[in-house]
């Protein structure tokens, strides 16, 4: 299939303008060019002109935390002639006193403890990797004028700066249409069943195609062991280990650039969300045809769970293959990007190969490949002190759990996108102080703004996990929100 990213959203239309926040709509690029999807789907970007938007703005305008409506949505429409959205970056405004939002700093401990789990108990997992040969086709940006192996520290810094400073600028300078990117990768996965299985429902595990796969999907900064977290030391942390405690199936993978999946070493031409989705989307099929099995098995039911830029792909892959997916969990998700510049510039993106230059799977990494250059930066940008154990989340900033992100995915997001066709059930669960899709305040309403891209979803519905920062798996909360993920599925009759 093929995906189109003059279908898909610029990042920087999501700016902290009001009416990112506040109408909770991301302009499309090139809306009106949009490119039918290769399913046939309607998968009709989601723009301000959307007329359900307005419905958020309203219940939003009394909290400080959805800024100055002033610069009106009018701002975010689509320029027809350009393949950018126009972007207006509206200073904040003052907020009354009385309309301040309040933030919580509970230490939440006892939410992480070892007897958080389904009924099959945390140590139910029969893993083994796999290695999955993937086929993308995609439309890709043209980028122009960049560097796509960064010279230095120095370019890399420059493009940060400009584009958070100068979002309009920087893509009119440096994006120029779209070609058809189509590449073969090697995906690295880890796939594992239940292995007993005497509660839930429709689900009998190992190897019968009538049970539900989960398919999880990373955030930047991470590789899939963000959803084996703490594993061996506590296992209640693993989102793994909380799926087949209910007797899921699930598949984490790596996404492209991260792990033991393909490194292109491009920094902006092949590492683009557009052929990540479109490798997610054939994942997926092989999952369901068998191809990934070498033809021993295959699954009628798919649940996707992405967290962050992972949780975008799902989003985008809802709309785009409407039917690959039988449920979706967004967490660390919102259709606000109210965030992202600040996470940007907070995460003083460094070459892996640089801060990790000791550790062997990184010093011979191309420069390309960029983490944050300190552990302060993953605290600050994913978590909510004091609601974490200092020592995991030293060990989740650590090369352990680290991984790696390029240019060409941070500008080529964001991909909200309506899926009109989506009838599988929707959740959203972000933490309540997440930085990048909340600004630090995912207060209601502003998860359920997510409801108007799914028109037509079975159910769908949204949770908060107090005190908590984007990293969602890494905090004290971790296993309740692992556990919430689980429970909505099941809930659903998956
Ligand atoms: C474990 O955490 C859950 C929340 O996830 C809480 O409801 C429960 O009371 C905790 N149990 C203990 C023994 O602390
Ligand atoms: C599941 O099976 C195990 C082992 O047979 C048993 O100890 C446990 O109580 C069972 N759980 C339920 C919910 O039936
Ligand atoms: C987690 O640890 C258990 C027990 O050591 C192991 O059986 C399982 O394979 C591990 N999970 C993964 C995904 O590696
Ligand atoms: C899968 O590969 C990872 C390394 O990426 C390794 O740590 C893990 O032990 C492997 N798991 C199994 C079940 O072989
Ligand atoms: C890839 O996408 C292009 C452009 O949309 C399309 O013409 C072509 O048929 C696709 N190729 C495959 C193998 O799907
Ligand atoms: C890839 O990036 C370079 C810039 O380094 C550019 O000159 C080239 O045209 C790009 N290739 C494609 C296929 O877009
Ligand atoms: C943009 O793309 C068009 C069409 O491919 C090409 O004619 C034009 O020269 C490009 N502009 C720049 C600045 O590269
Ligand atoms: C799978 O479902 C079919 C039809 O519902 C049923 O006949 C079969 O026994 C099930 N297989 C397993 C392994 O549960
Ligand atoms: C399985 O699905 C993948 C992805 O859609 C596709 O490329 C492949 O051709 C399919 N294989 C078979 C045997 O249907
Ligand atoms: C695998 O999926 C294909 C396509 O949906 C289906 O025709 C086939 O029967 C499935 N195989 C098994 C073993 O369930
Ligand atoms: C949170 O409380 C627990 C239990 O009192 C304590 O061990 C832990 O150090 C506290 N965490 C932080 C970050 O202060
Ligand atoms: C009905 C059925 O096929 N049950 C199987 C479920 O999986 C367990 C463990 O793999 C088997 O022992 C059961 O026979």
């Amino acid at each position: 299939m093929k995906v189109t990213s003059s279908s898909l959203i610029a990042l920087a239309a999501a700016l902290a303008s009001a009416s990112s926040i506040s109408a909770g709509v991301i302009a499309p690029r090139q809306a009106s060019s949009a490119a039918p999807s290769a399913t046939g789907a309607s998968a009709t970007p989601v723009g301000p002109e959307t007329a359900s938007a307005s419905s958020t703005v309203d219940s939003m305008t009394d909290s400080a935390a959805s800024a100055s409506a002033s610069s009106g949505s009018s701002d975010m429409s689509m320029s027809s002639a350009t393949s950018s959205p126009s972007i207006s970056a509206s200073a904040p405004a003052m907020a009354s006193p009385s309309a301040l939002p309040s933030y919580s700093s509970q230490n939440l401990s006892s939410y992480a403890n070892s007897s958080v789990h389904g009924p099959q108990g945390l140590r139910n997992s029969n893993c083994r990797n796999l290695t999955i040969s993937v086929s993308t086709n995609s439309s890709n940006i043209q980028y122009i004028d960049v560097d796509d192996q960064y010279s230095n520290q120095s370019y890399i810094t420059a493009q940060i700066l400009q584009f958070t400073n100068f979002q309009m600028p920087w893509i009119a300078a440096h994006e120029n249409g779209t070609f058809v990117s189509q590449q073969d990768y090697n995906v690295s996965a880890t796939y594992c069943t239940p292995m007993s299985m005497n509660s839930t429902s429709s689900t009998n595990s190992t190897d019968s195609g009538n049970s539900t796969l989960i398919v999880a999907s990373h955030g930047i900064g991470f590789n899939k062991e963000y959803w084996n977290f703490l594993n061996d030391t506590a296992p209640e942390y693993s989102f793994i280990n909380q799926a087949t405690s209910d007797g899921y199936a699930v598949l984490t993978y790596d996404r492209l650039g991260t792990g033991q999946t393909s490194h292109p070493e491009s920094g902006f031409n092949q590492t683009q969300i557009a052929t990540e989705v479109s490798l997610l989307a054939n994942l997926i099929g092989q999952l369901r045809n068998g191809t990934a099995f070498e033809g021993q098995q295959n699954y009628t039911k798919i649940a996707g769970v992405g967290h962050s830029f992972g949780s975008l792909q799902m989003q985008a892959l809802t709309a785009t293959a409407p039917d690959l997916l039988d449920a979706v969990a967004l967490t660390g998700f919102s259709n606000s990007s109210a965030g992202i510049m600040q996470f940007l510039t907070g995460a003083t993106l460094t070459p892996v190969n640089q801060v990790f230059s000791n550790v062997s799977r990184f010093s011979n990494e191309s420069s390309v490949y960029l983490v944050n250059g300190s552990p302060t930066s993953t605290y600050e940008l994913f978590l909510w002190p004091p609601n974490y154990d200092p020592e995991y989340a030293a060990i989740a900033a650590g090369p352990e759990y680290a991984d790696a992100v390029t240019l060409g995915q941070l500008t080529s997001q964001s991909a909200l996108m309506m899926s009109a066709d989506f009838k599988g059930p929707v959740f959203v669960i972000s933490g309540e102080h997440d930085l990048p899709f909340c600004a630090g305040n995912c207060q209601p309403p502003l998860l359920d703004g997510v409801q108007m891209l799914y028109p037509m979803a079975g159910n769908f519905s949204t949770f908060i996990e107090p005190a908590s920062g984007h990293g969602l798996v890494v905090g004290y909360t971790g296993p309740d929100s692992n556990r919430r993920v689980v429970d909505f599925f099941k809930g659903n009759g998956l």
